[in-house]
């Protein structure tokens, strides 16, 4: 990796382990970094290849734990900020002035198991989490530790359209390289999506086996759509606490807590937050970068014809049969 990477891909930690699987390895161009690598059959840099080893071998997961697994920029940030504040909305009641969601990020709040908790060798001691434990992950089903897939643990799945999850993802890794004086070109991004090379791509892939997982394990995973979300908000949050069996009370509901969680989480609220607007992570990413447009269609102005008729033409072969079906409006 370059000296001029930004910081949270830097790969000064990463261990003999790691260094010699990555040279066995099959590697493309990376999105920020110089090479992205396939492990296990989807795409991730170095430095998150070994949060994932480690999350793999070291993680127990407990019944009691949920684990947000996203597909990178399909809504991750909104998602944790409507589960921490759904979940806890006894201990931090919703309406009150020092809620957490006000003066932390939501990453912060609900961390990444690969990403945050088990990067660069720390090994984790969850002692000083309160249960249920809020975890979030990337990683597709099929590499996800073994405590994971056979015990009770609820996994919340959220996806995107393609074609905004593009367009978010190639947005955010610019920005991550503007600081370096760099710029990803979007016909060569918009290709190696379309071959499947995204960050824990393909992303197919990677819906696809949560989608028919959630099909045969509806009450292990939730499926959840963030056009879905942005449309009937009030819905979709329901569902998510029956799924997770805090099912929200009428008496709840009338007395508007649905809408204030709906309200403290939305795109607006928490872009404009000072902790969201000023702050960074220790590896010193603004957490600006994880709130853009927050909205659907964005796509249309960037796609050529070309474009949509290229990942069109995937999508549909990827797709087919499934029953899932897209909202690009
Ligand atoms: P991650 O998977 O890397 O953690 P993620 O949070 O999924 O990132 O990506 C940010 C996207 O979610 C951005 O989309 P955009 O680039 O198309 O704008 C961001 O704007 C959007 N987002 C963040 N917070 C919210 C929110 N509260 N409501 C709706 N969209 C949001």
């Amino acid at each position: 990796m370059t000296t001029s990477s930004p910081k949270y891909l830097q790969e000064d930690n990463l261990s003999e382990e790691c260094k010699k699987l990555l040279s066995i390895l099959p590697k493309d161009k990376g999105w920020v970094g110089s090479y992205i690598y396939n492990y296990q059959g989807f795409w991730t840099p170095p430095r998150f290849l070994q949060g994932v080893i480690a999350f793999q071998q070291q993680f127990q997961a407990e019944d009691s734990d949920i684990i947000l697994v996203t597909t990178p920029k399909s809504g991750t940030t909104w998602l944790k900020s409507l589960l921490f504040a759904l979940i806890n909305r006894v201990k931090h009641p919703i309406f009150e002035p020092n809620h957490p969601l006000l003066v932390n990020n939501p990453h912060v709040l609900v961390p990444f198991l690969e990403h945050d908790l088990y990067i660069d060798g720390r090994v984790h001691d969850f002692s000083t989490f309160t249960s249920p434990k809020l975890l979030a992950t990337h990683v597709p089903f099929a590499s996800l530790p073994k405590s994971v897939q056979d015990s009770k643990t609820k996994l919340v799945y959220l996806c995107r359209n393609p074609r905004d999850t593009f367009i978010s993802m190639w947005h955010f890794t610019n920005n991550l390289l503007l600081h370096h004086n760099d710029t990803n070109s979007i016909e060569e991004k918009f290709d190696l999506f379309c071959e499947g090379v995204s960050l824990y791509g393909p992303f197919w892939n990677h819906v696809l086996d949560y989608w028919k997982k959630s099909i045969e394990m509806p009450t292990k995973i939730l499926f959840l759509m963030y056009e879905e979300i942005k449309k009937k908000p009030k819905v979709q949050l329901k569902r998510l606490a029956k799924f997770l069996e805090c099912p929200i009370s009428t008496e709840e509901e009338n007395c508007g807590v649905v809408d204030e969680i709906l309200k403290m989480c939305s795109f607006k609220n928490l872009r404009n937050l000072e902790v969201n607007t000023n702050g960074r992570f220790s590896t010193g990413e603004a957490y600006n970068l994880f709130f853009r447009k927050g909205e659907i269609g964005d796509w249309k102005n960037y796609f050529t014809t070309n474009m949509s008729d290229k990942l069109n033409h995937t999508i549909e072969e990827k797709f087919q049969g499934s029953g899932l079906k897209f909202s690009y409006v």
